[in-house]
């Protein structure tokens, strides 16, 4: 009963940096391959308009988002490294999804949408037209990918299943900048960090948490970057069941956490003396993007 592989199949299964070179095209629809070079921006169609406001819904996101399936009230977040892949036709318990329903990202971003197969009939519909995946298709392994070059948020629906709440959202936000370059880069594939520095300066005490949810499982530094004044002590705490996590400095900084823990009453802290900034991983996860950083000034 199972169509033959796709392309997109394919695709999928050699890597991320395959997936670039068919921007803005369905794999197994009557469109065919793009086949273009480069990145593929230059070929996303249609032409996003000027400005990615929704027109004519002055309801706002939250309440549109109010009976989208598997939607949770939180946007899934992405750093500007990451290419997020959105299942189309999950099976949820508010029934038929995409997953992650709504989703954050940095501008030019890659999304990706994979068909499951289930729920029948499925496509990815902008409501402001900047993306349409064309015609429906049931086809598991069907793909379409769009990269979001322009602010905004987009809402979309599988037309089959829009009254059913099959709807979803790409929120594109500016892609901010901490003012720290070298915080910048460390946590560019953190999905996590979106720039901000939490401040907390003038206080003697600072918490971060270890495994919060974050970079597709609990991978993440909460808060991500973190400002303090020198003397401060910043205390690590591992959530509860966080799985294993140990911290340790980039290169050879200050911080090692000791030998990987799990338990959920691990604490490991730190006080910071000198000015400067200090960047961290998780030893098991820096691959994943579990990435920290301690600005002290
Ligand atoms: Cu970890």
């Amino acid at each position: 009963m199972r169509p033959p592989s796709t392309r997109r199949q394919f695709l999928a299964s050699t890597g991320l940096t395959a997936l670039a070179v068919t921007a803005g095209c369905v794999s197994s629809g009557s469109t065919g391959s793009a086949g273009d070079s480069g990145n593929g921006t230059e070929t996303t169609t249609p032409t996003p308009t000027e400005t990615a406001t929704p027109e004519s819904t002055p309801e706002s996101l939250d309440d549109w988002l109010d009976d989208a399936n598997g939607y949770d009230g939180d946007p899934r977040q992405y750093g500007p490294a990451e290419q997020p892949a959105i299942m189309v036709g999950e099976e949820t318990d508010d029934g038929l999804a995409f997953d992650p329903p709504v989703i954050e990202i940095s501008p030019m971003t890659n999304v990706r949408w994979d068909w499951t197969g289930h729920g029948g009939q499925q496509n990815v519909v902008a409501l402001d037209g900047t993306f349409d995946s064309g015609r429906t298709n049931a086809q598991p392994g069907t793909g379409y990918h769009y990269i979001f070059d322009e602010v905004g948020e987009y809402r979309y629906v599988s037309e089959p299943h829009r009254d059913e709440g099959m709807k979803g959202a790409v929120i594109v936000r500016e892609q901010q900048s901490s003012g720290y370059p070298a915080v910048d880069n460390w946590l560019a594939a953190t999905g996590n960090f979106d720039g901000t520095v939490t401040d907390q300066t003038g206080s003697a005490e600072a918490t971060v948490v270890v495994g919060a949810e974050g970079n597709g499982g609990t991978f993440a530094f909460d808060p991500p970057a973190l400002k303090i004044s020198p003397e401060t002590t910043v205390v690590w705490e591992w959530a509860d069941n966080a799985g294993p996590h140990k911290i340790i400095s980039k290169d050879d900084g200050p911080l090692d956490s000791g030998s990987v823990a799990t338990d959920s009453d691990t604490t490991y802290e730190y006080t910071f003396a000198e000015t400067g900034i200090y960047l961290y991983a998780c030893a098991p996860h820096r691959g994943l993007g579990m990435k920290g950083a301690v600005v002290v000034e």
